[in-house]
């Protein structure tokens, strides 16, 4: 319980009473609503809140940078589908917020950035406050939604607010803006408990119309060679049993995009992971679970879709999303459970299993590029290349299915995407949608404390630098976070040089960085593995121990290639082509 009780004799001479302000109005707000996690940066002018709100129970997990805070809220959001919490100060505080923020918008997860700032007045006439920014204004168009309290009588209706725009509908990102008087506004403590609000059915289920369920079906039904393509919306939906149902009376090979890898385990015979390409061009009829015709596949058009004419089944809980770049012939509008739970009811007790040709043309692809893959993982090559150092990490997950996987970089996510298989749903958490580097150390943190399990961060040492001050983060909470860095001495390779003068080139970084000793710095295990055997033996040792642990992995600086898998992205200079 967290109201003051104080005597005010001047307004009530009377008798005592008990009294409340801003800062207590938030964390009863908070508590009220079950969000007892805060990731943020201390500072003016929050520094008070984040003491009393550790006092009064809330986790608040302090950073070292509110970029890597925010991405922790974000994904704590995808992980427990309420709204990860992230507490900054103002203007340089919220803007490093606000790339987490726009991110969690971008993949769809619910978060809220909750930031003080300014007086409205001062902001408003310009006149020079400290760290004085129009927060709410450069918020708006990056988030879902954008508030600013100014009364201490409005914040359980402003929390409210949020916390239904994060996650009803398609989940995004909220702003909060919290003046700095706010925290200090006192009321009657009678009064305040009044005005706070639980959100009652945050995320309501909306139900598909039972045509679209059933146009759905008939396309489906006249297909000659399906396929479902599951998105980490499916994951997101944690609707994992109906998605598992409809899959396998289906009969229908499934696709996991980057995130939904896991959601129906990578081994199962249907999945259709390994023949990408093959599925993608070939299929006739494409079923969409909580996955965007984005540019991750290729707008749903062009070469990697074939010449084959196909059509579009699509399940979203976003109407807009419908036809965003090719006519979707069946929409079935509403959240993927009860989606998904309507198309099994229609599919009844006979289901027609999809034409053994389709389905055996695609296992056949799939295990021929496993087979292909699997020497590869085999060897022992020193220095590692990045399929030796992968095959030992594949293992690894294989024996432990419950650690959480995150992973970033370029040759080392593309790589590591196709090489390690996950067995469980939303234990794969990367870049998304953006691509962006920076989320590693984020995730890491947040994953471990919002599902208690052993975290593996699989990262490129390009991809780690964005974060890579948070080791002493996840030493301070004692967190079970092994990081793996893939250290080939640069963004993507090594090996570039410069061809106009001394200084090194873009892409290259100190040769033979020792990342181990970062950790050990903050009291952490440092490893430094050049060798399969030795990788393998470290990360076991991490895992079983639960200590926080970083391991240098040395690859070889010539084994990448340019932006991975994406290299087709990067624009060519005319000069060059002539
Ligand atoms: O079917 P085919 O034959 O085609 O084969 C496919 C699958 O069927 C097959 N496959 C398998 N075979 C055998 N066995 C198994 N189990 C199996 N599974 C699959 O493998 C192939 C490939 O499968 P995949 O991957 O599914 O398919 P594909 O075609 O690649 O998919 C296409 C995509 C687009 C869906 C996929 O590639 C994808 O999801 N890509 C995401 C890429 C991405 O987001 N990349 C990150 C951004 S790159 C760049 O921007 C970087 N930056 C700039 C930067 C960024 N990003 N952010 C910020 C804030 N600032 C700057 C930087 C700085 S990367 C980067 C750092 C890089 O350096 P690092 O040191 O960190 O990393 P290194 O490169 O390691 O040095
Ligand atoms: P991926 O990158 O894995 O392809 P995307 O982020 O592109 O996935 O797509 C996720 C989609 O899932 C979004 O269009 C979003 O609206 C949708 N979505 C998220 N949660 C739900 C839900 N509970 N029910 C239905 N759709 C959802
Ligand atoms: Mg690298």
């Amino acid at each position: 319980m967290s109201a003051v009780v104080q005597s005010i004799s001047s307004a009530a001479p009377d008798a005592e009473r008990e009294l409340t302000d801003g800062f207590n109005l938030i964390i009863d707000a908070l508590k009220l609503n079950g969000l007892d996690t805060i990731y943020g940066v201390p500072g003016i002018p929050i520094t008070d809140f984040g003491r009393m709100a550790q006092a009064a129970g809330i986790r608040v997990l302090s950073f070292r940078h509110e970029q890597n805070a925010g991405y922790a809220a974000s994904i704590a959001g995808f992980l427990t589908k309420k709204p990860g919490i992230c507490l900054t100060v103002s203007a340089p505080g919220f803007l490093n917020g606000l790339t987490a923020l726009a991110h969690a918008t971008t993949n769809c997860f619910p978060m809220i950035l909750i930031s003080g700032s300014s007086e409205r007045e001062i902001v408003d006439l310009q006149q020079g406050d400290y760290e004085e920014m129009d927060q709410l204004a450069v918020a708006k168009p990056l988030c879902k939604a954008a508030f600013r309290v100014l009364h201490a009588q409005d914040i359980g209706i402003g929390l409210a607010r949020a916390i239904r725009a994060a996650v009803s509908g398609r989940p995004g990102g909220v702003y909060l803006d919290l003046p700095a008087k706010l925290f200090g506004q006192v009321m009657d403590a009678e009064e305040g408990r009044k005005s706070l609000v639980k959100v009652i059915d945050a995320a309501p289920a909306q139900l598909p119309s039972p045509e679209s369920v059933q146009r759905a079906l008939d396309v489906l039904k006249g297909a000659k060679r399906p396929l479902i393509i599951l998105g980490k919306g499916a994951a997101y939906a944690q609707a994992d049993d109906a998605i598992r149902q409809l899959v396998e009376r289906s009969g229908i090979p499934f696709l996991p995009m980057s995130m939904a890898k896991g959601l129906l385990p990578d081994l199962h015979p249907q999945c259709a992971g390994a023949a990408r390409s093959t599925v993608l061009k070939d299929s006739d009829v494409v079923m969409l679970i909580g996955a965007r015709l984005n540019w991750l596949l290729s707008h749903g058009k062009g070469k990697s879709w074939g010449d084959q004419p196909k059509k579009f089944i699509q399940i979203d809980i976003e109407p807009k999303e419908m036809d965003s770049n090719v006519e979707i012939v069946a929409p079935v509008v509403g959240d993927i459970g009860s989606c998904v739970s309507a198309l099994l009811a229609g599919m009844g007790g006979a289901w027609p299993v999809p034409p053994a040709d389709w389905t055996t043309a695609v296992a056949k692809k799939r295990d021929e590029n496993v087979a292909k893959m699997a020497p590869r993982l085999m060897n022992n090559n020193v220095p590692m290349d990045y399929h030796g150092a992968l095959g030992v990490l594949r293992t690894i997950i294989k024996e432990r299915p419950d650690a959480i996987l995150i992973n970033e970089g370029a040759n080392t996510l593309d790589l590591a995407r196709g090489v390690i298989d996950m067995h469980q749903p939303r234990k794969r958490l990367d870049v998304g949608t953006w691509g962006v580097m920076g989320i590693g150390m984020g995730y890491a943190i947040a994953a471990a404390v919002e599902t208690g399990k052993p975290v593996l961060a699989v990262e490129g040492d390009s991809a780690f630098g964005f974060s890579g001050m948070e080791v002493e983060t996840i030493c301070r909470y004692n967190l079970p976070v092994c990081v793996v860095i893939f250290n080939n001495n640069g963004i993507y390779r090594g090996t570039d040089v410069n061809t106009g003068g001394d200084d090194p080139a873009t892409t290259v970084f100190v040769k033979d960085a020792r990342y181990d000793r970062m950790m050990e710095a903050f009291g952490g295990v440092g490893v430094n593995a050049v060798s399969p055997d030795e990788l393998k033996r470290a990360v076991n040792a991490a895992m079983d121990s639960g200590k926080p642990t970083l391991i240098n992995a040395v690859i070889d600086p010539t084994a990448g290639s340019e932006s991975g898998r994406i290299g087709n992205l990067n624009p060519q200079s005319a000069l060059k082509k002539k």
